[in-house]
């Protein structure tokens, strides 16, 4: 299958970014200036530390007569996901998703949006307990904001838990162009086991037509950029912690369309509270794989046992891929060659793809359409990693506080999976000939 026949048989041009490698390779490894590592900053009582975002940021506070005055500002931004796909989305103060609030139990926070969006706004708090007025719905609790103006919010935070904001004007537009944000409210008095390191990852999906300049907020399927706090692997900053430290991570998903079964490989965890509030620990059991439902959050709490560069994604595996057509014809196990002979008489260097499967594809040396990004993937401390979009990487260490969060593990001697020798094979009764 060459590229022409991608694009057509998938009926989209995005098939055409299927071809690639040069991109992958030219792709830098991203900064992670966000807040890593964690831990260092308190945030509530009980020595909490202050939640991490990666790739992202923190909505600052200026309290004014004890009143915790904040600033978000709905507006048009030029974004990354990656090194190679920049769109124009909206978000909140330049970044998508917004900046993330973070607050304590009993706290009072004034909020003011001004809306910088070429049509009217609110902004909905998301899983909180407030007064009818505050809760943002247009027209339903307020009327909206229109373009140019500032309206002001303003509202006790009762209850501690892991929420969200998002527009709640024209939502398949200003969501799906990246109108969302986590809302964290701290307890006052900490509950459970106190955590080491505590991190959100909001998901999200997008519908990005190769080469196109904005996503497009009428899909409802076919989504092809997926990603955590608006970044696709190989530009997700990963997330650092100790051996032995017991870590919280909190999933958001204010996507248009698709759940998330994110899994985390290498430990197991426990579901902590949602975005309803606290599980009791008589009802928690270990997990996996958290299912993280379209307009939900899901808190996760694990102590990592090994050391190492661990796989943080989700599950479906159309989720780790990029802009790549769907609806392709299936040419796995199809002998071409006969036609790549004569297929390369007129398109020298033609060769049909797919036909051992995809995993090579996001090496190829191929050329991509401007603006997209190669089907999957980036490199890895042993050979390319076929796996892009939601995907990000837990790095467990013995010392967290100096490590390299760009660095990769160094494994002990003996401890990587290789090639197995003929000899052992044979002493421990191994034949790969044998048919069973
Ligand atoms: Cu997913």
């Amino acid at each position: 299958m060459d590229r022409r026949s991608f694009i057509h048989a998938g009926g989209l041009a995005a098939g055409a970014a299927l071809l690639t490698r040069g991109l992958a390779h030219a792709q830098e490894r991203p900064e992670h200036a966000a807040g890593q590592p964690a831990g260092a900053r308190i945030a509530g009582a009980g020595n909490q530390p202050a939640v991490v975002t990666p790739n992202g940021s923190t909505l600052p506070w200026r309290v004014v007569d004890g009143v915790k005055v904040g600033h978000l500002i709905a507006e048009p931004i030029q974004h990354e996901f990656a090194p190679g796909l920049k769109t124009e989305a909206w978000g909140y103060n330049g970044s998508t998703p917004g900046p993330t609030i973070e607050a304590v139990e009993g706290d009072r926070l004034r909020i003011y949006v001004t809306n910088r969006l070429p049509e009217p706004t609110s902004v909905h708090w998301h899983g909180l307990v407030l007064p009818n007025g505050m809760d943002g719905v247009s027209g339903l609790n307020q009327r909206p904001i229109p373009p140019g103006e500032t309206y002001v919010y303003e509202f006790v935070v009762r209850y501690p838990g892991t929420y969200m904001y998002h527009s709640h004007f024209d939502e398949m537009t200003q969501i799906a162009l990246g109108g969302v944000g986590m809302f964290i409210v701290h307890p006052k008095k900490p509950r459970g086991p106190r955590v080491d390191r505590d991190f959100v990852l909001m998901t999200h999906e997008w519908k990005i037509n190769a080469g196109a300049r904005r996503p497009d907020p009428n899909a409802m399927s076919d989504f092809n950029v997926l990603t955590f706090n608006g970044k696709a692997f190989p530009a997700t900053a990963p997330l650092v912690v100790g051996r032995g430290e017991r870590a919280r991570i909190r999933l958001g998903n204010l996507g248009p369309m698709d759940h998330h079964p994110i899994h985390l490989h290498g430990l197991s965890f426990q579901v902590t509270a949602t975005d309803g509030g606290y599980v009791p620990a008589s009802a928690q059991y270990p997990e996996t794989t958290v299912l993280v439902p379209v307009g939900s959050t899901r808190v996760i709490e694990f102590v990592p046992e090994e050391p190492g560069d661990w796989a943080v994604h989700c599950h479906m595996t159309h989720h780790v891929m990029m802009q790549m057509g769907h609806g392709l014809p299936n040419m796995v196990g199809a002998d071409t060659r006969t036609l790549d002979r004569r297929m390369s008489r007129v398109m020298p260097g033609y060769m049909t793809m797919g036909t051992t499967g995809m995993g090579g594809m996001g090496e190829m040396p191929m050329p991509i359409p401007p603006n997209s990004l190669p089907m999957k993937g980036g490199d890895g401390p042993f050979s390319y990693i076929d796996m892009g979009g939601m995907f990000t990487v837990l790095k467990v260490r013995e010392e967290p506080g100096k490590a390299d969060p760009n660095g990769w593990y160094t494994h002990p001697a003996g401890t990587v999976a290789g090639p197995a020798a003929a000899e052992k094979m044979r002493a421990d009764g191994i034949d790969p000939s044998a048919r069973k």
